[in-house]
């Protein structure tokens, strides 16, 4: 389905993470995380087409984060802040206008959703956006809980699944459906 014919007034697209640390290459590479950028890049052009807001979220640790194994954490050392690992992906077309959220910047907690401790569901508000289209990586970690927390505040969360990849094919379907349970659409074709 052309993205042109999806987007309307009240929409945002939300990219989470496509960060180089999350791609083939990377030091937490996300299983044909790269495959993500062409969908994202169609989605990109039709929402700067149709004056579509663009966020991209991205994880954004201090040096040696509590989320990182050698302080006792589940991930090796990824999207450290300024580092190559953490820049979005280089054939990621970002507008020029692109709202950046940064996320994890905390020494001591961690944080998977875009929502959490980032203001930005208030910003959304602001900016009378009832619609998010989300794309990014990972589907079973940091889309999962942004999707979630996105429909907890109220929003109407739509998946691109083409757009997304999970770190582990098992929890990619648990995610879904996680997602789905918490009122949000999964849109295959799209
Ligand atoms: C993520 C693992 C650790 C993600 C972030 O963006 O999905 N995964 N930090
Ligand atoms: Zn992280």
């Amino acid at each position: 389905m052309d993205p042109r014919k999806l987007l309307e007034q009240g929409d945002a697209l939300l990219i989470v993470d496509v960060q180089n640390d999350f791609c083939p290459g990377g030091a937490l590479p996300v299983p044909e995380g790269d495959q993500v950028i062409a969908v994202l890049n169609d989605w990109i052009n039709a929402a700067v087409d149709r004056s579509v807001p663009v966020i991209a979220s991205r994880d954004w640790h201090p040096v040696d984060h509590c989320s990182f194994e050698h302080r006792g954490g589940p991930w090796p050392v990824h999207c450290v802040q300024d580092t190559h690992g953490a820049a979005f992906h280089d054939r990621l077309q970002l507008p020029p206008h692109t709202i950046r959220v940064s996320k994890g910047t905390r020494f001591d907690q961690d944080a998977y959703s875009a929502f959490e401790n980032t203001g930005l569901a208030g910003e959304l508000r602001r900016r009378n956006i009832k619609r998010l289209w989300v794309g990014g990586l990972a589907q079973d970690v940091c889309v999962r809980d942004t999707v979630v927390a996105g429909a907890g505040e109220g929003f109407d969360m739509r998946v691109i699944r083409a757009a997304t990849r999970p770190v582990d094919p098992a929890n990619g379907r648990q995610a879904l459906q996680d997602m789905q349970e918490a009122g949000a659409r999964i849109e295959e074709a799209a």
